[in-house]
Protein backbone atom coordinates (compact mmCIF):
# COMPACT_ATOMS: atom_id res chain seq x y z
CA UNK A 1 0.00 0.00 0.00
CA UNK A 2 2.65 2.18 1.15
CA UNK A 3 5.01 1.14 -1.64
CA UNK A 4 1.98 2.09 -4.23
CA UNK A 5 1.19 5.29 -2.66
CA UNK A 6 5.29 5.99 -2.93
CA UNK A 7 5.26 5.01 -6.71
CA UNK A 8 1.81 7.59 -7.13
CA UNK A 9 3.51 10.78 -5.64
CA UNK A 10 6.72 10.22 -7.48
CA UNK A 11 5.35 10.16 -10.55
CA UNK A 12 2.98 13.00 -9.99
CA UNK A 13 5.74 14.89 -8.62
CA UNK A 14 7.49 15.83 -11.53
CA UNK A 15 4.11 16.53 -13.40
CA UNK A 16 3.44 18.88 -10.71
CA UNK A 17 6.11 20.85 -10.30
CA UNK A 18 6.19 21.05 -14.60
CA UNK A 19 2.86 22.16 -14.37
CA UNK A 20 3.54 24.61 -11.16
CA UNK A 21 5.97 25.95 -14.11
CA UNK A 22 3.71 26.38 -16.39
CA UNK A 23 1.51 28.71 -14.50
CA UNK A 24 4.46 30.91 -14.15
CA UNK A 25 3.65 34.71 -14.62
CA UNK A 26 6.23 36.47 -17.14
CA UNK A 27 9.32 37.15 -15.69
CA UNK A 28 10.38 40.57 -17.54
CA UNK A 29 14.01 42.32 -17.74
CA UNK A 30 13.51 46.57 -19.30
CA UNK A 31 16.09 46.94 -21.32
CA UNK A 32 16.87 50.79 -21.43
CA UNK A 33 20.08 52.85 -22.88
CA UNK A 34 20.39 55.71 -25.20
CA UNK A 35 19.57 55.08 -29.06
CA UNK A 36 22.82 53.15 -29.99
CA UNK A 37 23.41 52.07 -26.50
CA UNK A 38 23.47 47.91 -28.04
CA UNK A 39 20.63 47.08 -26.04
CA UNK A 40 19.65 44.94 -29.32
CA UNK A 41 23.15 43.48 -29.75
CA UNK A 42 23.64 42.72 -26.29
CA UNK A 43 19.83 41.02 -26.27
CA UNK A 44 20.86 39.17 -29.29
CA UNK A 45 23.81 37.36 -26.92
CA UNK A 46 22.19 37.22 -23.86
CA UNK A 47 19.07 34.75 -26.08
CA UNK A 48 22.22 32.83 -26.91
CA UNK A 49 22.86 31.71 -23.60
CA UNK A 50 20.09 31.88 -21.62
CA UNK A 51 16.29 31.56 -21.52
CA UNK A 52 15.25 34.52 -22.38
CA UNK A 53 13.09 36.08 -25.42
CA UNK A 54 13.91 39.17 -26.82
CA UNK A 55 11.24 42.14 -27.27
CA UNK A 56 12.21 44.62 -28.87
CA UNK A 57 9.12 47.83 -28.61
CA UNK A 58 11.03 49.78 -31.75
CA UNK A 59 10.99 46.86 -33.68
CA UNK A 60 7.42 45.66 -32.95
CA UNK A 61 6.41 49.15 -34.11
CA UNK A 62 8.73 49.27 -37.04
CA UNK A 63 6.97 46.16 -38.24
CA UNK A 64 2.99 47.41 -37.65
CA UNK A 65 4.55 50.25 -39.59
CA UNK A 66 5.40 47.85 -42.00
CA UNK A 67 2.05 45.98 -41.75
CA UNK A 68 -0.43 46.28 -44.74
CA UNK A 69 -3.83 47.71 -43.55
CA UNK A 70 -2.27 48.88 -40.51
CA UNK A 71 -4.22 52.16 -39.08
CA UNK A 72 -1.34 53.51 -37.23
CA UNK A 73 1.35 52.80 -39.86
CA UNK A 74 1.58 56.56 -40.79
CA UNK A 75 1.39 58.00 -36.99
CA UNK A 76 4.29 55.40 -35.95
CA UNK A 77 6.41 56.38 -39.08
CA UNK A 78 5.65 60.33 -38.23
CA UNK A 79 6.67 59.27 -34.24
CA UNK A 80 9.68 57.42 -35.16
CA UNK A 81 11.62 59.58 -37.74
CA UNK A 82 10.95 62.68 -35.27
CA UNK A 83 12.38 60.77 -32.30
CA UNK A 84 9.12 60.91 -30.68
CA UNK A 85 7.21 58.28 -28.33
CA UNK A 86 4.60 56.19 -29.67
CA UNK A 87 1.12 56.39 -27.17
CA UNK A 88 1.73 53.67 -25.24
CA UNK A 89 -1.93 52.11 -26.13
CA UNK A 90 0.26 50.79 -29.64
CA UNK A 91 2.96 49.73 -27.62
CA UNK A 92 1.41 47.92 -25.12
CA UNK A 93 -0.79 45.84 -26.86
CA UNK A 94 2.17 44.94 -29.50
CA UNK A 95 4.31 43.81 -26.59
CA UNK A 96 1.59 41.90 -24.69
CA UNK A 97 0.64 40.21 -28.07
CA UNK A 98 3.76 39.07 -28.69
CA UNK A 99 4.27 38.18 -25.13
CA UNK A 100 1.15 35.90 -25.06
CA UNK A 101 1.93 34.69 -28.67
CA UNK A 102 5.45 33.38 -27.25
CA UNK A 103 4.39 31.59 -24.06
CA UNK A 104 1.37 30.01 -26.38
CA UNK A 105 3.66 28.75 -28.41
CA UNK A 106 5.50 27.36 -25.40
CA UNK A 107 5.17 27.86 -21.88
CA UNK A 108 8.13 27.45 -20.57
CA UNK A 109 8.88 30.90 -22.54
CA UNK A 110 7.87 33.25 -19.87
CA UNK A 111 11.14 35.31 -19.08
CA UNK A 112 11.04 38.05 -21.66
CA UNK A 113 13.85 41.15 -22.41
CA UNK A 114 11.59 43.74 -23.16
CA UNK A 115 14.11 46.45 -25.26
CA UNK A 116 13.70 49.75 -25.41
CA UNK A 117 10.29 49.92 -22.93
CA UNK A 118 9.35 51.75 -20.64
CA UNK A 119 10.20 55.35 -22.17
CA UNK A 120 8.45 57.90 -20.32
CA UNK A 121 5.93 58.50 -18.20
CA UNK A 122 2.83 57.49 -20.59
CA UNK A 123 4.79 54.18 -21.21
CA UNK A 124 5.16 53.06 -17.71
CA UNK A 125 1.05 53.83 -17.00
CA UNK A 126 0.38 52.06 -19.59
CA UNK A 127 2.66 48.99 -18.36
CA UNK A 128 0.82 49.47 -15.19
CA UNK A 129 -2.07 49.62 -16.57
CA UNK A 130 -2.39 46.32 -18.43
CA UNK A 131 -0.27 44.12 -17.09
CA UNK A 132 -0.36 44.59 -13.60
CA UNK A 133 -0.37 41.21 -11.88
CA UNK A 134 0.24 39.78 -14.78
CA UNK A 135 3.73 40.27 -15.12
CA UNK A 136 6.57 40.86 -12.74
CA UNK A 137 9.64 43.06 -13.55
CA UNK A 138 12.25 41.60 -12.27
CA UNK A 139 14.85 44.82 -12.46
CA UNK A 140 15.88 47.61 -15.64
CA UNK A 141 19.16 46.41 -17.51
CA UNK A 142 20.46 49.98 -18.14
CA UNK A 143 23.31 50.30 -21.11
CA UNK A 144 25.00 53.68 -19.85
CA UNK A 145 26.45 55.27 -22.81
CA UNK A 146 27.90 58.83 -23.86
CA UNK A 147 25.59 60.77 -26.40
CA UNK A 148 28.49 61.12 -28.59
CA UNK A 149 29.05 57.41 -29.01
CA UNK A 150 25.39 56.69 -29.34
CA UNK A 151 25.13 58.89 -32.24
CA UNK A 152 28.38 58.24 -33.89
CA UNK A 153 27.67 54.20 -33.44
CA UNK A 154 23.55 55.01 -35.02
CA UNK A 155 25.72 57.40 -38.16
CA UNK A 156 28.01 54.26 -38.74
CA UNK A 157 24.59 51.90 -38.99
CA UNK A 158 22.88 54.43 -40.69
CA UNK A 159 25.29 53.77 -43.66
CA UNK A 160 23.56 50.81 -44.82
CA UNK A 161 20.73 50.21 -41.90
CA UNK A 162 17.45 51.55 -43.90
CA UNK A 163 16.63 53.03 -40.99
CA UNK A 164 13.89 56.11 -40.81
CA UNK A 165 16.12 57.56 -38.10
CA UNK A 166 19.63 57.06 -38.07
CA UNK A 167 20.61 60.26 -39.67
CA UNK A 168 21.64 63.12 -37.47
CA UNK A 169 18.54 65.62 -37.74
CA UNK A 170 16.55 62.24 -35.96
CA UNK A 171 19.40 61.17 -33.85
CA UNK A 172 19.44 64.70 -32.17
CA UNK A 173 15.79 64.56 -31.25
CA UNK A 174 15.89 60.50 -30.14
CA UNK A 175 18.64 62.13 -27.55
CA UNK A 176 16.57 64.73 -26.25
CA UNK A 177 13.68 62.35 -26.31
CA UNK A 178 16.14 59.94 -23.86
CA UNK A 179 17.41 62.53 -21.68
CA UNK A 180 13.80 64.23 -21.25
CA UNK A 181 11.81 61.54 -20.98
CA UNK A 182 13.65 58.19 -20.77
CA UNK A 183 15.93 59.11 -17.83
CA UNK A 184 13.31 59.94 -14.90
CA UNK A 185 12.28 56.59 -15.51
CA UNK A 186 15.73 54.83 -15.20
CA UNK A 187 15.93 57.07 -12.02
CA UNK A 188 12.89 55.87 -10.67
CA UNK A 189 13.79 52.63 -10.91
CA UNK A 190 16.79 53.34 -8.95
CA UNK A 191 15.42 54.83 -6.57
CA UNK A 192 13.69 51.65 -5.76
CA UNK A 193 16.89 49.80 -6.39
CA UNK A 194 16.03 47.92 -9.80
CA UNK A 195 18.83 49.44 -11.73
CA UNK A 196 21.40 47.17 -13.00
CA UNK A 197 23.83 49.41 -15.03
CA UNK A 198 26.72 48.57 -17.45
CA UNK A 199 29.54 50.50 -18.68
CA UNK A 200 28.10 50.03 -22.47
CA UNK A 201 30.87 52.12 -24.14
CA UNK A 202 33.32 49.41 -24.41
CA UNK A 203 33.54 46.53 -26.86
CA UNK A 204 31.00 44.53 -27.71
CA UNK A 205 32.27 41.47 -25.72
CA UNK A 206 33.48 43.56 -22.71
CA UNK A 207 29.91 44.85 -22.13
CA UNK A 208 28.58 41.34 -22.83
CA UNK A 209 30.88 40.34 -19.67
CA UNK A 210 29.18 42.33 -17.51
CA UNK A 211 25.79 41.81 -18.79
CA UNK A 212 26.57 37.73 -17.89
CA UNK A 213 27.48 38.82 -14.62
CA UNK A 214 24.54 40.47 -13.34
CA UNK A 215 22.35 37.39 -15.19
CA UNK A 216 23.76 34.91 -13.47
CA UNK A 217 23.48 36.71 -9.96
CA UNK A 218 20.00 37.62 -10.35
CA UNK A 219 18.82 34.21 -12.15
N1 LIG B 1 27.16 48.50 -31.56
C1 LIG B 1 26.40 47.96 -30.56
N2 LIG B 1 27.15 47.74 -29.47
C2 LIG B 1 28.40 48.19 -29.77
C3 LIG B 1 29.62 48.24 -29.02
N3 LIG B 1 29.71 47.80 -27.77
N4 LIG B 1 30.71 48.78 -29.61
C4 LIG B 1 30.63 49.24 -30.91
N5 LIG B 1 29.51 49.21 -31.66
C5 LIG B 1 28.41 48.68 -31.09
O1 LIG B 1 23.52 49.03 -31.75
C6 LIG B 1 23.58 50.20 -32.52
C7 LIG B 1 24.79 50.12 -33.46
O2 LIG B 1 25.97 50.12 -32.68
C8 LIG B 1 24.82 48.84 -34.29
O3 LIG B 1 25.36 49.14 -35.53
C9 LIG B 1 25.74 47.93 -33.49
O4 LIG B 1 26.41 47.02 -34.31
C10 LIG B 1 26.70 48.91 -32.88
P1 LIG B 1 22.13 48.42 -31.27
O5 LIG B 1 22.45 47.17 -30.56
O6 LIG B 1 21.17 48.39 -32.38
O7 LIG B 1 21.71 49.54 -30.22
P2 LIG B 1 20.29 49.90 -29.64
O8 LIG B 1 20.52 50.43 -28.27
O9 LIG B 1 19.35 48.77 -29.80
O10 LIG B 1 19.94 51.09 -30.62
P3 LIG B 1 18.55 51.52 -31.26
O11 LIG B 1 18.89 52.46 -32.33
O12 LIG B 1 17.71 50.34 -31.58
O13 LIG B 1 17.94 52.29 -30.01
P4 LIG B 1 16.70 53.21 -29.93
O14 LIG B 1 16.30 53.10 -28.51
O15 LIG B 1 16.95 54.57 -30.41
O16 LIG B 1 15.72 52.56 -30.99
P5 LIG B 1 14.42 51.70 -30.84
O17 LIG B 1 14.34 50.81 -31.98
O18 LIG B 1 14.29 51.14 -29.48
O19 LIG B 1 13.29 52.86 -31.00
C11 LIG B 1 13.22 53.59 -32.19
C12 LIG B 1 12.07 54.56 -32.11
O20 LIG B 1 10.85 53.84 -31.95
C13 LIG B 1 12.10 55.54 -30.92
O21 LIG B 1 12.91 56.66 -31.16
C14 LIG B 1 10.62 55.91 -30.82
O22 LIG B 1 10.27 56.84 -31.81
C15 LIG B 1 9.94 54.56 -31.14
N6 LIG B 1 9.62 53.79 -29.93
C16 LIG B 1 8.50 54.17 -29.20
O23 LIG B 1 7.82 55.15 -29.53
N7 LIG B 1 8.15 53.45 -28.11
C17 LIG B 1 8.87 52.36 -27.68
O24 LIG B 1 8.49 51.76 -26.66
C18 LIG B 1 10.00 51.99 -28.41
C19 LIG B 1 10.37 52.72 -29.52
MG1 LIG C 1 17.47 48.53 -30.77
Amino acid sequence: MIGRLFGYVSQRVPSLLYRVSLMMKPQVVFVLGGPGAGKGTQCCKIVESYNYTHLSAGDLLREERAREGSEFGQLIANYIKEGKIVPVEITINLLKKAMEETMQKDEKKFRFLIDGFPRNEDNLQGWNTVMDGKADVKFVLFFDCGNEVCINRCLERGKSSGRSDDNRESLEKRIQTYLQSTRPIIELYEKHGKVRTVDASRSVDEVFADVKAVLDKEG
